[in-house]
């Protein structure tokens, strides 16, 4: 192109207002301005991402950084920041192996023979290893044919998380990460990060003293100031339970994933094991992960809500299954024990309040010699050991 118009004539200098050295020198200078406007934008945007990121990681700031509101801890958990670290790296969904599925068996179900597997949900657990065992006793759990999802919140608030830990990953159960195991990875990633923040330091000081299990809770303990006693008990018995998880323990809590899921069960469509819920009409990389493990009701703009006082995502969600003519999807889930066990066509909340006196529930699905899917709910009492 510039070769081509070498060979014509010099066009005539082109109209330019009267000052073209004033005019450049305007057009440098406002350049030069969105520069420097552009240069300060980036600068803030890069501080205050800096300042967010390290308020959420909560790494250099003790006591004021990491802030617990006082039910949010337990349920109403409403601050998006909260809990990030706890979640890095968390697997949204994993699938049952169709072998796994009921009555999906390599030559499929015959009439007369039934089917020997069987996908078991259990709801919140909660550290009540006594009642967990009983259940499974009383389910003759087999790990070689019974698929076994526990549905979040297996640990906290009772007595032997750790023993329930065990025992779920000795006998191959999979699992769905709850909100208790969101707060208890949070701690638990907090506390690794600040052993490993301390070791730097006592490499560039050998001097100094190695710092010891009180420095934590000394330092843990400003937080007191930030929140009341009560709170302060409670994030004191997580931060327990988070420094004695073992590093296969965490591993094994931090490969739950929020969703898990079963395409095809025979008859019934497709299934979704979550730990609170989902919004009906959203597809699950949409969802709100911190909802997942939260929510409990819809408001009218169907924004879900950890509180009690709106719709129950579970009536929302029958409601618009029940417009479906086919292509059902079941979703199976615990912690809301103020419903108690709340089995309806398309929803099964399996929280039925065993660490507070109530039952530990087993939603169970398997074939029958027929061929078809059945589902059944089985429970075990539990002791009273909160209240
Ligand atoms: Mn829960």
């Amino acid at each position: 192109m510039s070769q081509k118009t070498s060979h014509l004539p010099l066009l005539p200098p082109p109209t330019i207002p009267q000052s073209p050295t004033a005019s450049s020198a305007a057009s440098r200078s406002s350049r030069t301005f969105s520069k420097i406007k552009f240069g300060l934008l980036a600068g803030v945007l890069a501080v205050s991402t800096v300042w967010a990121y390290s308020r959420l990681v909560g790494g250099c700031n003790h006591g004021g950084a990491l802030r617990f509101g006082s039910d949010e801890w337990e349920d109403d958990y409403t601050g998006v920041s909260e809990g990030m670290s706890g979640r890095l790296g968390y697997t949204l969904v994993k699938d049952i192996p169709t072998g796994s599925i009921p009555g999906r068996g390599k030559r499929g179900v015959k009439k007369g023979e039934g089917d020997d597997k069987r996908l078991i949900i259990v709801g919140d657990i909660h550290g009540m290893f006594d009642e967990f065992r009983g259940l499974l006793d009383k389910i003759s759990y087999d790990s070689d044919s019974d698929y076994l999802v526990l549905a979040g919140d297996i640990i906290s608030k009772g007595p032997d998380s750790l023993a329930v830990l065990d025992l779920a990953r000795k006998i191959g159960a999979h699992c769905v990460r709850g909100n208790h195991e969101d707060r208890i990875l949070l701690h638990y990633h907090d506390i690794q990060r600040r052993k490993r923040k301390h070791h730097r330091a006592s490499e560039v000081e050998p001097e100094s003293p190695p710092e010891s299990e009180e420095e934590d809770e000394d330092e843990f303990g400003n937080m007191e100031l930030e929140v009341g006693e009560k709170e302060s008990r409670s994030l004191n018995v997580e931060r327990k339970l988070a420094k004695s998880l073992s590093k296969k323990q965490a591993e094994w809590l931090d490969a739950c994933p929020l969703v898990v899921r079963a395409e095809k069960v025979p008859g019934l469509g497709r299934y979704y094991i979550v730990h609170a819920g989902l919004v009906h009409g959203i597809e699950l990389k949409s969802q709100d992960p911190l909802a997942i493990m939260t929510m409990r009701t819809l408001n009218r703009h169907l924004a879900p809500s950890p509180k009690q006082g709106g719709m129950h995502w579970a009536k929302y969600w029958n409601k618009m299954e029940r417009r479906k003519a086919h292509g059902h999807t079941t979703v199976v889930y615990g912690h809301y024990a103020a419903e108690g066990l709340d089995i309806r066509r398309h929803t099964k909340g399996l929280d039925s309040n065993c660490v507070r006196g109530g039952r530990l529930s087993a939603y169970i699905l398997e074939a029958n010699k027929g061929g078809r899917v059945e589902e059944d709910i089985v429970s075990v009492k539990c002791r009273n050991y909160l209240d």
